[in-house]
């Protein structure tokens, strides 16, 4: 195996508590078995997110100093300005403090209700966004997408003729806008490939539809691309970066992801009106065009890790964490979503825990195990997260899969810490019979993964 070696030396540590297991067994029962309640004191290795998760850089945390807080016109903002125009050629760019506001700002200026967007998944926010304006959220993966063993280099791809007979359906009028999210988080971190994202354009711009990237791992996009395309072989990140965004009419970016920062996100555009409607809308909730709801210095942050996220040895280590962890799974037969993901891995916990039916909630009893077992956190995407009683019969209905998401954040954690995540993995594997099953104690009316109190069946 090719092991991701670090292209950074270290030259500030953190130090990460690391409590007894017997401590640990008495925390997940007095957090309800549910890992969003514990506090990160307790946790040794945290891949809950590798959302806002990321290490800063040396170059990063100077640029802090360089912070101009002016209300209005700071030289921060301008280089923010230059640089996410040299990466994605776009016009008009809007920052805001991330990535779920902009989609609240881009939805609530060009969307009516009754209006369909489609994408290849939507992520929560942007599917809780779209329906929060009285929309409709429509994912259009592949069939195949779905299975978790399918091999396919682009699994992320949009399905381009159901695409085509989606809008024929519901008529170009009713779709003011279409999107593509890259990595596509939802379905497991799969990426799109160049020729997907072109022909998804092609068909959008046939009927005149705007498209919009879901930008928020689009540097780890481009590394898949560049990787597994041979057309990309010897073309740079930038020029695979620059195609895959000239193919779009704007995006939407969380910067908390491959900006390589705490907090940020922005809109980036071509088109002039809707760049005026929600600058005044961002006026309203976020703050001046200049700053968006950040501090000067976070724009600078955000700027240099922009810069940071393209560098193709940088690329290679970060995609080749989770690689080696897909490789280090494979030797103790663990099942995850195959091929292994851009941010993280996402374990098949319906086959690691057949045992435990869906309404059982086998996902987050693993994800309960693995904090017992390490002081390792991860989150559950199945049963907890999507599965409901039918409001008629009552019946329970299960999600298609059940998932544990270990997502990586960004240059934070060495080969040995994902090793000693593995062996947990594999510890709890040996002794997979004895995991049991979990029953609700308490659930709230909406997104109840978050706060919901479980207890273990005997
Ligand atoms: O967490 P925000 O509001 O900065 O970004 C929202 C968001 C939008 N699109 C995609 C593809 C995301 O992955 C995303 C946030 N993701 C989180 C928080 C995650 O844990 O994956």
């Amino acid at each position: 195996m090719k092991k991701p070696i670090e292209p950074f030396r270290i030259k500030s540590v953190e130090a990460i508590p690391y409590i007894s297991r017997e401590e640990r067994e008495k925390i997940i029962k007095e957090a309800g078995y549910n890992v969003f309640l514990i506090s990160s004191d307790k946790i040794y290795i945290d891949l809950l997110t590798d959302s806002g998760t990321s290490a800063m850089s040396d170059n990063q945390w100077a640029g802090l100093m360089h912070g101009d807080e002016s209300y209005a016109g700071s030289r921060n903002y301008f280089h923010f300005e230059e640089t996410i125009r040299e990466l994605t050629g776009f016009k008009y760019i809007i920052p805001t403090h991330q990535g779920r506001v902009t989609e609240n700002l881009l939805f609530s200026v060009i969307m009516k209700p009754g209006q369909l967007i489609p994408n290849n998944s939507h992520f929560d926010t942007t599917r809780a966004n779209v329906e929060a304006k009285g929309g409709i959220a429509k994912d259009l993966l592949y069939p195949w997408a779905h299975e978790p063993d399918y091999e396919h280099p682009f699994k992320g791809n949009i399905n381009l003729e159901a695409l085509e007979a989606l809008i024929q359906e519901t008529g170009a009028e009713n779709i003011p806008l279409g999107m593509i999210t890259v990595t596509n988080n939802s379905g497991g971190g799969q990426p799109v490939a160049m020729d997907n994202i072109r022909s998804a354009s092609e068909i959008y711009h046939k009927y005149g539809i705007p498209l919009f990237l879901d930008a928020c791992r689009f540097a780890e996009n481009a590394w898949f691309i560049k990787s597994r395309d041979p057309k990309y072989h010897n073309t740079s990140i930038r020029d695979i970066v620059l195609e895959m965004f000239s193919y779009a009419d704007g995006c939407t970016m969380s910067a908390k992801k491959d900006g390589l920062v705490n907090i940020g996100g922005f809109l980036a555009l071509n088109n002039a009106e809707w760049n005026e409607r929600i600058s005044n809308q961002l006026i309203l909730i976020e703050g001046f065009p200049t700053y968006g709801g950040l501090a000067g210095r976070d724009l600078e942050a955000i700027s240099r890790g922009l810069k940071e996220v393209v560098d193709e040895r940088y690329l290679e280590y970060r995609i080749g964490q989770i690689a080696a962890i897909g490789e280090m799974l494979d030797g103790f037969g663990i099942p995850y979503v195959r091929p292994a993901g851009g941010h993280a891995i996402y374990i098949d916990a319906k086959r690691f825990l057949p045992h435990i039916p869906p309404h059982q909630f086998p996902a987050q009893a693993l994800v309960a195990a693995l904090f017992v077992e390490g002081g390792i956190r991860g989150v559950e995407i199945g049963s907890l997260m999507f599965g409901s009683a039918d409001p008629k019969t009552g019946k329970f209905q299960a999600p298609q899969n059940e998932l544990v998401r270990l997502a990586v954040p960004r240059r934070v954690y060495s080969y040995l810490h994902l090793e000693y995540v593995v062996q947990a993995l594999a510890e709890i594997y040996k002794k997979r019979d004895k995991i049991k099953g979990l029953r609700l104690v308490y659930e709230a009316p909406a997104l109840r993964h978050f706060t919901a109190r479980l207890a273990e069946i005997d």
